[in-house]
């Protein structure tokens, strides 16, 4: 096996060969739609007032005994203070995947995916401040040697002496409302677990399929921005224009757009999706629970439950960040690492039962 490095490290600028994204058959597609017409009511409520639910005042309410598989959808709590703050998610359906995807990153075949199910989906990536919380009360030693950008001028990662969580590399202190980076699956892992035994709460990571689900948010396709590329900066901090000109040299594919986020930005700066999710493509990447094989096999699951029994060597990472190319922004590529894999563009989110 080839030495490993993040996946963005991976990525190889556009040398005039054809583009991987050969026109296939669209994702999503028409055919989405939630299981029921309660939940068909659900999702066009939350497409109209969403956004305005989940806005910066929309203080979290409930949790404890919530009952996330009956609360109303789009409901947001907080289970204990400090506990990140969780949106209720309707059951659906949707396309899950893309007939295309990077040479060895196939991201077909594409799948019908139902999720007979309500859970809750984390608002926000974890924090810098949630993180500290978890690695304080486990007195947690933390790893070090995260990759990360090694310098100013050009797109070169490779692990930095020293580098962890609480100094990512980014040049300066971290802030509490950043999503935590440095963070390996088997980190991502331990909060979730730890974040269970506190609140006595079923708290884990998203499937893969719950991931695109949430991303997607009712949007097929390969962009969630659609067909509108000067969209893309609206939800998602991109390596957009405010990012290639802080880092000149970076030959990385750049967003059409200005997010006004050069760099890694806290968690909400920017719009939320239909769900009332911020972040879900750009900023960091998202450990996801699922072990990773390519192509998906026959035999995974499809009702939203995640696929463990093989390839678990590596562990599923969504999303994109804040530096990764255009075409890695799409809701159904996958990233794919070993569960001690540590980078500066790696974090999570969470998801509760
Ligand atoms: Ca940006």
């Amino acid at each position: 096996m080839p030495p490993l490095t993040p996946v963005d490290a991976r990525f190889a600028p556009s040398s005039g060969a054809p583009s991987p994204f050969a026109p296939g058959p669209a994702a999503g597609s028409p055919r989405w739609q939630p299981l029921r017409r309660r939940g068909s009511l659900w999702l066009a409520l939350l497409l109209v007032v969403g956004p305005v639910l989940a806005g910066p005042d929309a203080v979290a309410a409930g949790g404890g005994d919530l009952d996330v598989r009956k609360a109303a959808p789009g409901t947001t709590f907080r289970d204990c203070d400090g506990c990140p703050e969780m949106v209720v998610i309707p059951q659906g359906e949707f396309r899950m995947g893309f007939e295309g995807g990077e040479p060895e990153r196939y991201e077909g075949p594409v799948r019908d995916i139902k999720i007979g199910y309500q859970f809750a989906a984390g608002r926000f990536e974890i924090t810098n401040a949630q993180y500290r919380a978890f690695s304080d009360d486990t007195k947690r030693v933390s790893t070090k040697g995260c990759y990360a950008l090694a310098g100013k001028v050009g797109y070169e990662y490779k692990p930095m002496p020293g580098k962890d969580w609480q100094d990512p590399g980014y040049g300066r202190p971290i802030r509490d409302d950043e999503p935590a980076a440095c963070i390996t699956w088997t980190d991502a892992h331990d909060y979730v677990q730890w974040l269970a035994r506190k609140t006595g709460r079923k708290y884990r990571l998203l499937s893969e399929a719950e991931w695109e689900y949430v991303a997607r948010a009712g949007q097929p396709g390969r962009f969630i921005w659609g067909d509108a590329p000067q969209r893309a900066c609206e939800q998602s901090n991109l390596f957009d224009a405010s990012a290639a000109k802080a880092l000149p040299g970076t030959d990385i594919g750049v967003a059409p757009c200005d997010d006004g986020q050069p760099g890694v930005a806290p968690v909400g700066s920017l719009k939320p999706n239909a769900f009332g999710l911020y972040d879900m493509i750009g900023n960091v990447w998202e450990w996801v629970e699922d072990c990773y094989t390519m192509p998906h096999r026959a035999d995974a699951p499809v009702d939203g439950s995640p696929q463990v029994k093989h390839g678990c060597d590596r562990r599923g990472s969504r999303g994109g960040s804040w530096i990764s190319s255009y075409d890695r922004q799409r809701p159904a590529f996958r990233g794919r690492d070993p569960v001690d894999r540590i980078s500066q563009i790696f974090g999570f989110r969470v998801a509760r039962d």
